[in-house]
């Protein structure tokens, strides 16, 4: 039997306040719910999936860095580093892994700093606006391209 294909999920600063607070942007559904319901879609593709949280960027590039060579792919919602952080972009693009990059809202109907991505040009995709749901379509997204 083949080993089982590995995914790391990202979740950039202040996520792990998703379900808490400010529930009128990000909605009621917290960071563990999402996460539950991304290992069951995993699971039900062959596939595990590592999902952390952190508020600082180095940690989050540290991970990147740690999971090369350990992972199939990764699924970022940056935050807000998504509009700020070259480090990140760098360790993304360094990783040589597929990676999908996922925001709950609709970055482009917000302030205009938020249409800036650092993220989105080393990425396959982009998924926004689509709250919670978008998270599993993008793992889905991710998972088809490891499979083909
Ligand atoms: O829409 C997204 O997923 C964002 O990545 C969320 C970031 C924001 O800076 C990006 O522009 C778009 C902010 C995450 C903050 O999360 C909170 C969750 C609940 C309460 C307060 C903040």
């Amino acid at each position: 039997m083949s080993a089982k294909r590995r995914i790391l999920v990202l979740h950039g600063p202040n996520l792990n306040l998703l379900g808490l607070r400010e529930p009128e942007i990000y909605g009621a559904t917290t960071l563990a719910e999402i996460n539950e319901s991304l290992a069951e879609s995993a699971g039900e593709q062959g596939f595990e999936v590592d999902c952390q949280q952190s508020n600082h960027e180095g940690v989050l590039i540290d991970w990147i860095q740690q999971s090369m060579g350990r992972v199939d792919g990764i699924l970022i919602n940056p935050a807000g580093l998504t509009h700020t952080s070259v480090a990140l972009r760098d360790a993304l693009a360094a990783c040589g892994l597929p990676i999908i990059e996922v925001h709950l809202s609709n970055v482009h109907m917000r302030e205009p700093f938020r249409r800036q991505s650092f993220v989105s040009d080393v990425a396959l995709g982009t998924i926004a606006g689509l709250g919670p749901p978008g998270y599993r379509l993008g793992l889905r997204a991710l998972m088809e391209r490891i499979q083909a």
